[in-house]
């Protein structure tokens, strides 16, 4: 099995990003010694498609877990749905700000992750790690890449995709006061979870 694992480089005002924190641990200490390749994504609504694209013939995953940071959230995020629409009140890295632009005028409306939600949040659970299922991704940049894998797991009839929304990390320097934070290695954990659930399949 081959298990491709993005993050996103820093945008706004954050120094880092704790998607690219947590894929490199992921992807470093590789618990299950299986084939992991990791790719940093851009924020920018232009080129984040292609660059996913060319990640995944480069790779050739069966199964490809996107990670985000999403500073408003207290627990892992677990994404069903990706939107077909792109709308920011802040610029993504590029400078651009979409106003309910649709992504594609010719593709579904919206489009569900094809790996089995449910049963990856209920072994989340069992590991006492906070997490939710999230039927929003919002409209940003992390929606937009994951329009993009749903599509490719329609013409890459193999492969399995899921978008999970990660929190700051506990000591993240970008952390306001007050600001959610959890621990790396239960966002670690948690990523390990879905990986080993699904590599059962
Ligand atoms: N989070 C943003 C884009 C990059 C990231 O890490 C989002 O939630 O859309």
């Amino acid at each position: 099995m081959k298990i491709l694992i993005t993050g996103f480089e820093p945008f706004g005002s954050n120094n880092e990003n704790s998607s690219w924190v947590v894929a490199n641990k992921v992807a470093t200490q590789n618990t299950f010694g299986i084939d992991i390749a990791l790719e940093l994504m851009p924020v920018s609504f232009r080129s984040v498609a292609k660059t996913l694209r060319t990640a995944v013939t480069r790779h050739n995953p069966d199964l490809l877990i996107m990670l985000g940071q999403a500073g408003s959230s207290d627990k892992v995020r677990l994404e069903r749905i990706a939107i077909n629409m792109m709308d920011a009140r802040n610029a993504d890295n590029d400078g651009f700000i979409p106003d309910e632009e649709p992504i594609n005028t010719e593709t579904p409306v919206a489009l569900f992750t094809n790996t089995d939600i449910k049963q990856l949040y209920n072994a989340i659970v069992e590991q006492s790690i906070p997490v939710k299922i999230s039927n929003s991704c919002g409209l940003y940049v992390c929606n937009r890449i994951y329009y993009e894998a749903l599509m490719l797991c329609n013409e890459i009839n193999k492969m399995k995709a899921i978008f999970v929304h990660l929190p700051l990390y506990d000591g993240q320097r970008d952390a306001k006061e007050n600001q959610h934070t959890l621990p790396l290695d239960k966002m670690e954990k948690a990523i390990n979870v879905i990986i080993n659930k699904l590599r059962e399949e």
